[in-house]
């Protein structure tokens, strides 16, 4: 076997291994040879080549997000490690582990004029779970922190960051391992729940009459069905769960914005609960968090192992534990309470969809239309990917078949990385992957398909409104050559010599027949990646979205 010389090359592969950290996303460069050649030269790792970093942090972001477990990337020094920040932060409000080995020069070669160095210590410290400043020569130290970064990664589940400095030279080999690193065990503690307190809340919980549940991005299968029918079976809880939520039960209310947006005073009144129980990350529909910082719910607990944020101003218990344990031990000191909570909601719901269908056979071929259209072709047991815009809100009204696992970038909302993620996440996932983007986040992230690993089976279709279609739903828009130029972003480019360029099928749709013929072709096709490039009108989207919440009153 071929190893680099640099004994701490050699740590770091040693403990990556002995962790059994084996997805390694390299981006080319020179002072990160000595990794590269040790992680490309060792079957145990499966190594991926990505020139643009932004690009690799987001692939690497995918692949972690499906597997659960910490994906590597590897780079050299400079502004190369900067453009993995925009990856690193919404690792760091998704909660999915990533570990970041940048290669530096030594410390004493930072800020005297020496070629592509930066300032690389602690760059990310303000979205950074652990940070590692190794030093050159190899040290149990060194492998302390290398130990340390991998288990924070692993156990609280975000971004680390490796820094890793090399002298020249650096390419230079050797076959047995001139160190023998030392591997320090993580010391996580096991989640307990205290039964004493627990059985106060229950008390608080058995005296209310209307209690909700809001679940935020969530993974497929982290709550047991147990839980999902207890929730269910109880007349005084209402769930609420968002597509990203991965949660699925015929009585939960997954349409929030369709439900509350037509509310009165009066209605938002009888729908404030007494307690608010939230788990999961982030929660998309803005509708809600106004509503429950307007009308606050008495207590407000949040469940998660790490977090909790008061989010509507009023929160008054984090347990920090799984969900699941939090249920298990909570649920069975709860008992039944007479309410009508769960059946007044229930009875807007089933008000809501008569119109709901009313309202969609009548629009003409718009963003919403396309969404329903789409949104009802995807195969069972896809994988759905969500650019974030107004892709992902329109896909909050519409039902998605529960067994499609549905994910977007929601840690912070950014459209930088949608279509890296989502080929990155195809890479780990053997089902059939769909990503629905818009345009302006699809060009941003063009150097996505810069990626040789893109699955065959990955389908991309792309909403191109010529331009930001969300601004034209926020409340700042008007029809001015400033809202055009700079909110906006009217365009009119397409996808076809990007499609062309990188060798994936491209297929246009710009109607309701060309569409159905599109998606027909778009799935029967296997051969290469695809594009589905739909057309819609830019001056009539808002209005047909708009419209759809004033048809509720
Ligand atoms: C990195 C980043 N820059 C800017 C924004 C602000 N932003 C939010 S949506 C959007 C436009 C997205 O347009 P498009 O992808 O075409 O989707 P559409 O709104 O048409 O659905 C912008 C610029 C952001 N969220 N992230």
């Amino acid at each position: 076997m071929i190893y680099p010389k640099i004994p701490l090359a050699q740590s770091i592969l040693q403990i990556f291994l002995a962790k059994e950290i084996t997805n390694i996303i390299i981006s080319p460069g020179s002072r990160n040879a000595p990794l590269t050649i040790g992680f490309a030269s060792n079957p145990a790792f499966q190594c991926y080549s990505i020139a643009d970093e932004r690009a690799a942090a987001f692939f690497a972001l995918g692949i972690a997000q499906q597997t659960r477990k910490p994906t590597v990337l590897v780079c050299t020094s400079g502004s190369a490690l900067l453009n993995y920040y925009p990856a690193f932060a919404e690792a760091f409000y998704s909660r999915i582990p990533l570990i970041v080995v940048s290669a530096d020069r030594p410390q004493s070669k930072i800020d005297i004029g020496d070629g592509q160095t930066i300032r690389q210590e602690n760059v990310f410290a303000n979205h950074s779970l652990y940070n590692a400043n190794l030093v050159e020569t190899a040290s149990e130290e060194n492998d302390r922190q290398l130990s340390e970064a991998i288990n924070i990664a692993i156990d609280k589940k975000g971004p680390v960051h490796i820094n890793a400095p090399f002298e020249e030279p650096l390419y230079e080999t050797v076959s047995e391992l001139s160190v023998n690193s030392t591997v320090f065990a993580s010391a996580k503690v096991p989640q307990i729940i205290d039964t004493k307190e627990l059985k106060e809340y229950a008390t608080l919980w058995n005296n209310a009459t209307r209690k909700l549940i809001l679940i935020g991005v969530n993974d497929p299968n982290a709550i047991s069905q147990e839980t999902i029918e207890a929730f269910a079976n109880n007349e005084s809880v209402v769930v609420m769960t968002e597509t990203t939520s991965n949660v699925h039960h015929s009585s939960f209310i997954n349409n929030i914005d369709t439900i509350i947006t037509p509310f009165t005073k009066e209605d938002f009144e009888a729908f404030r609960p007494e307690i608010l129980i939230t788990f999961g990350g982030m929660v998309v529909s803005k509708r809600i968090k106004a509503f429950l910082r307007k009308y606050q719910p008495k207590h407000h607990w949040h469940i998660d192992t790490l977090r909790a944020y008061d989010t509507f101003d009023c929160l008054t218990k984090h347990f920090e534990v799984e969900p699941n344990i939090f249920f298990n031990a909570f649920l069975p000191l709860t008992m039944k309470v007479e309410s009508n909570y769960f059946a007044q909601l229930n009875a807007v719901k089933e008000l809501r969809k008569e119109k709901h269908e009313i309202y969609l056979s009548k629009i003409p071929f718009t963003d919403f239309k396309v969404f329903e259209k789409v949104l009802a072709s995807l195969p069972h047991n896809c994988q759905l990917q969500i650019s974030n815009s107004s892709a992902i809100r329109y896909a909050q009204l519409i039902p998605i078949d529960p067994s499609i696992e549905v994910y977007c970038n929601r840690g912070t909302s950014g459209i930088d990385g949608s279509t890296s993620t989502a080929i990155g996440a195809a890479v780990a996932n053997p089902n059939l992957t769909v990503f629905i983007t818009g345009d302006i986040g699809f060009l941003y992230d063009s150097n996505a398909l810069w990626n040789n690993y893109i699955r065959k089976n990955f389908k991309i279709i792309l909403i191109n409104n010529g331009g930001g279609g969300i601004f034209r739903i926020l409340p700042g828009h008007g029809e001015t050559p400033v809202f055009n130029t700079f909110f906006e972003t009217l365009h009119h480019l397409t996808a076809e010599h990007l499609a062309k360029m990188y060798g994936l099928n491209y297929v246009v749709a710009n109607d309701e027949m060309s569409l159905s013929n599109g998606l027909n072709s778009l799935y029967a096709k296997n051969d290469k990646p695809s594009i589905l490039e739909v057309f819609t009108p830019t001056l009539e989207n808002s209005s047909i979205l708009l419209q759809y919440f004033k048809e509720f009153v």
